[in-house]
């Protein structure tokens, strides 16, 4: 018996209480956060993506056009939520995405398979005590990388984080990878109108000219599960410089 304010209490009482609270405690931390998933005709990816993500205690958040069916039955008795795009393009329906979350963080996580869930924690560890408003996944720095790079995307990327570095001093690593933790009333502030891939740009520029705190987060990035990847190396990369360029003068 252990007293505890004149309380009598069992060694076995005080492990259970003890046990419920962490259990509380972990499972509110896992409530805060929302993964918002960008799916266009990923059929093969997507039901394995999210059964992945079962044994995690967040909110999914799955965007996609109306006209996707086979992407939509493929998903059909899996726990997450189906949101319906406005319009078409990557960076609508993020926006769309970032409008349907109600909790206090969310991330964006692809639908490919390729982004790794057990690097959230990671991630949450860094944004839930305040000190960030944004942590971007990176695969070019120490003890990280890619199997989904090709060399097409790894100078893509190299060329577009250091455009990034020099004409809007970002201090991410890299600019295109948007696996990205936000807290969620910082990101709806910015204004995001990209609809297209330029989002990837758009999202990091508007958040550092608004002078919000970023971070980098190590990440290693898994190779698409199955399907066809999306982006056209030459035609998005045109429209991301374009944007950037846009945004550049916009200052
Ligand atoms: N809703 C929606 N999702 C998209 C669109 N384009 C790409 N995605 C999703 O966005 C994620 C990233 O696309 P992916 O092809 O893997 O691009 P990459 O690996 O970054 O080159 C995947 O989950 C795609 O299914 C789109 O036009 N609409
Ligand atoms: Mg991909």
């Amino acid at each position: 018996m252990i007293n505890i304010l004149n309380k009598k209490i069992s060694s076995i009482e005080l492990i259970i209480v003890v046990f419920d609270f962490f259990l509380f405690y972990s499972k509110k931390n896992m409530s805060d956060l929302t993964l918002i998933i960008p799916a266009k005709n990923e059929k093969e990816s997507l039901p394995k993506v999210l059964n992945e993500l079962k044994n995690f205690n967040f909110k999914k958040n799955v965007i996609l056009e109306s006209s996707d069916k086979l992407t939509i039955q493929s998903i059909e008795n899996h726990d997450c939520k189906i949101i319906y795009q406005d319009s078409v393009g990557y960076g609508d329906a993020l926006i769309k995405g970032i409008q349907s979350v109600d909790t206090e963080f969310f991330c964006i996580f692809n639908a490919d398979g390729s982004f790794n869930p057990n690097e959230l924690k990671n991630m949450f560890d860094k944004i839930k005590n305040g000190k960030y408003d944004f942590v971007f996944a990176t695969r070019y720095e120490k003890n990280c990388g890619s199997d989904d790079d090709t060399l097409i995307t790894f100078v893509g990327n190299y060329i577009f984080t250091s455009l990034g570095k020099i004409f809007f001093k970002l201090k991410i690593t890299d600019i295109l990878y948007t696996y990205v933790m936000a807290k969620t009333s910082s990101a709806k502030k910015l204004n995001l109108i990209s609809k297209d891939f330029s989002f990837c740009v758009e999202l990091p520029i508007k958040a550092s000219r608004a002078n919000l705190k970023i971070c980098n987060s190590e990440s290693y990035e898994r190779p698409r599960i199955g399907g066809k990847k999306k982006v056209n190396a030459f035609k998005d990369g045109f429209k991301i410089l374009l944007s950037m360029i846009k945004l550049f003068f916009k200052s």
